[in-house]
């Protein structure tokens, strides 16, 4: 086995190199490494050592899979002191990412050396928790609490150029970081520069302001989080306490926290992140070539599709039907861009650049190049079919054609052409140059090659791929459709929006459902409504008042009324909902539902339904039902996911209450067969992620 962590001298100086691909994350071995390559450096005749990490990383951190496991010695706060106390400088030249962990080894050292295109992190908040290897007590000695404070909280970073100026690191250099380590090795010893402790540094000085001010802010945004909160308490302690002293209190808020259920959630979605796009039916497969991309409709989604495809460096086609829509989308593109600027998302510089890289055009001939196009026209099946016809005429052989469809059968738009195994949905979410989320949805022609292209463009696009199978609303709006079900059920029997909405919120949503009808448009939700009107259940309870909403006008923010009314943004509950509500409850029994009630059922509607899919095969595993609700629908990412939150949960409760529900509604609240068998089998939804693995 090779060694994670290498010893070698070079002259004088001693070469400390951290390899354990892929990110040289700090686990055991790596720990032991350095505490023995410190040792080593003790005992020989090196007058100075260069700590490297090896490959595209400085150090990922600290090695999340240890995480939840009984922790080993040597402990990572203990591995980064005896850096800091060896008795002969210790320099650390970072190349690229130092995160966590890895950052806090860097502040160990007694030099800090940037190469242009390093960066210094401490993401710990986005998994549950604060530095724990003493990164909140030395940051601040360096800096002042202010970059601390700036940083910590958010799970945010700063460039070499950045770290320069707050005093992070002393030295920036540029080429090869081996020899730049070196030089300035070479450089300290000339000039007899002494070690230079962090640790033993000053207290930074507490700033009252900055502090309220922190807190204020993450009181705020954090919305049930509790990690950035505990971030802003250790960066406090760095302005009272010594070194040994701070880090026992930073280390025993990091293991607080590490025992938490939201530091396992996040850390769930941080796998999931990766695992969701392992597919058995991907591996070996080379997906095809993508550098120029058609999109067909320019509204609020093929605009959003166009800027995202721009955004990553993508030749874009846009076709509408006329100049003037064609200017329009072209208007609406400009202005994604210059919103991507605002948000820092794209340089000033950049932006004209893109757009030179966008045609829009009336004449579908102009994607005979186009290596792929996705539509994004109007909802309906004869439309969708007339364009993919068209495509059909003129693309490319090889080229692939896909559709943004929400909830169409892609099998029969894939039928109506000559080339079917070359035909995917692709589902974006609006608006989709900010959404995260794309759901791939494999049709039963899909060829193996055109799904592998699905996931490397969502690669491209910054975007997390979750496969799909065909079915009405494919994993999402599915699930969606569910639970809006279950929050309308609650409205008949008793609970008003506004009860629900708060409920929702409380348990860490954005947004409750009707907010959210309110802000997406209140004619989607009836329009869908008409759509299903031919094939629903008689069974099937109807929102009749959001019918009559409807037909009042009140479509939500766009009209400024619909379950609130607005001035801006802001709503205040409409108090007219109430009697339309109410003449549709008739004389059903009413009752008072608690916030707590409210969210079980809510929750216990997407489960139910997130197995459903799941059995179906619609989405591979429940892990695939947590990404998609998390990246499209808000689900609070410290909760881990729906199906997690389940298992936590325990099924066996979740299915008697199911049970004991479907007594009154027994067409709405049917178990999901998949729920009862792994209760009878005493088994879970993370058994089943594991079964399904790669
Ligand atoms: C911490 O440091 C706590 C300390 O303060 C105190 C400790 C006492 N550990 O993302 P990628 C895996 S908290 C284990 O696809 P990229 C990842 O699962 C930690 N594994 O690559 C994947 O595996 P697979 C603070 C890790 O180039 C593979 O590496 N650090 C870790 O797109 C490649 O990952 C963080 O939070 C890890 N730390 O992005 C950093 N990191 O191939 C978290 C990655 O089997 N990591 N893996 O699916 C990241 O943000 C990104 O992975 C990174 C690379 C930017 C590093």
């Amino acid at each position: 086995m090779m060694d994670v962590v290498r010893y070698e001298r070079d002259g004088a100086v001693a070469v400390i190199t951290v390899a354990n691909p892929p990110v040289n994350a700090l686990g055991h071995a790596v720990r032991q490494g350095l505490w023995s390559a410190i040792d080593r450096f003790a005992e020989d005749d090196a007058q100075i050592a260069v700590i490297l990490g090896e490959g595209k990383l400085f150090i990922g951190g600290a090695d999340i899979s240890e995480f939840g496991k009984p922790p080993r010695e040597p402990f990572l706060p203990d591995v980064c002191t005896h850096i800091e106390r060896a008795q002969k400088p210790v320099i650390a030249a970072v190349h690229g990412p130092a995160l966590g962990g890895g950052c806090e080894v860097a502040l160990g050292a007694h030099y800090r050396l940037a190469m242009k295109g390093a960066r210094f992190g401490f993401p710990e908040v986005k998994l549950g928790l604060v530095p724990g290897a003493g990164g909140s007590q030395r940051m601040p000695r360096l800096t002042g609490v202010g970059p601390a404070l700036e940083i910590m909280p958010a799970g945010g970073s700063v460039s070499a150029e950045e770290a320069l100026a707050i005093g992070l690191v002393d030295r920036l250099a540029e080429g090869d970081v081996h020899q730049a380590g070196l030089d300035y090795a070479r450089e300290l010893l000339e000039q007899g520069a002494p070690v230079r402790p962090v640790g033993t540094m000053p207290h930074p000085a507490f700033d009252e302001e900055a502090f309220a001010n922190a807190r204020d802010v993450w009181a705020r945004k954090s919305r049930g989080e509790v990690a950035p909160l505990k971030a802003i308490d250790a960066v406090e302690l760095s302005t009272r306490m010594d070194i040994d002293e701070g880090i026992a209190a930073e280390r025993r808020l990091f293991l607080e926290l590490m025992e938490t259920p939201q530091r396992a959630g996040l850390i769930h979605a941080f796998f999931n992140d990766r695992e969701v796009a392992k597919l058995p039916e991907l591996r070996g497969i080379t997906p095809r070539e993508v550098a120029r991309v058609g999109v067909i409709g320019g509204g609020t989604m093929g605009a959003g599709i166009a800027t995202s495809c721009l955004l990553s460096g993508l030749r874009v086609t846009l076709i509408e039907r006329d100049t003037e829509a064609a200017e329009k989308a072209r208007a609406t593109i400009t202005s994604n861009l210059d919103g991507a600027v605002k948000r820092g998302k794209l340089a000033a510089e950049r932006r004209d650049p893109v757009l030179a890289m966008l045609s829009t055009e009336t004449d579908y001939d102009a994607l005979s190049t186009a290596d792929l196009a996705i539509e994004a026209v109007f909802e309906d099946m004869g439309v969708k079919k007339e364009v993919f016809k068209k495509l059909d005429a003129v693309m490319k052989p090889g080229a692939i054609l896909a559709t943004n469809t929400s909830y169409l059968d892609v099998n029969e738009i894939a039928s109506a052409i000559s080339r079917p195994s070359d035909v995917i949905g692709l589902h974006f979410f609006s608006p989709a140059h900010v959404m995260k989320l794309l759901e791939v949805v494999v049709a039963d022609a899909t060829a193996g090659d055109v799904t592998a292209t699905a996931f490397a463009l969502a690669k491209r696009l910054g975007k997390v791929a979750v496969r799909a199978g065909v079915c009405d609303g494919f994993i999402g709006n599915r699930i969606l459709s569910t639970y809006r079900g279950a929050a309308d059920r609650m409205i008949l029997e008793g609970a008003s929006p506004w009860e629900i909405d708060a409920a929702i919120k409380a348990f860490g949503l954005p947004m409750g459902p009707f907010e959210m009808g309110d802000l997406a448009g209140l004619d989607i939700g009836y329009m869908t409504r008409q759509r299903k009107a031919a094939t629903r259940d008689p069974r099937d309870v109807v929102p009749t008042w959001g019918d009559e909403m409807y037909h009042k006008g009140w479509l939500g923010q766009k009209t400024g009324r619909g379950y609130y009314t607005y001035e801006g943004r802001k709503g205040v509950p409409n108090e007219e909902v109430t009697p339309l509500i109410e003449a549709a409850r008739g004389n059903r029994p009413q009752r008072r539902f608690s916030a707590e009630d409210i969210q079980r059922r809510y929750m216990a509607a997407m489960v139910n339904e997130g197995a459903k899919v799941v059995a179906e095969g619609i989405a591979r595993r429940p892990l695939d039902v947590d990404v998609t609700l998390l990246y499209g629908y808000g689900f609070p990412r410290w909760r881990g996911g729906p199906m997690l939150w389940a298992d936590r949960e325990g099924l066996a409760g979740l299915l008697a209450d199911i049970k004991a529900w479907s007594k009154d509604d027994p067409y709405f609240w049917q178990p999901a067969p998949l729920l009862e068998q792994l209760v009878s089998e005493g088994r879970t939804f993370a058994d089943l992620n594991k079964e399904n693995g790669q």
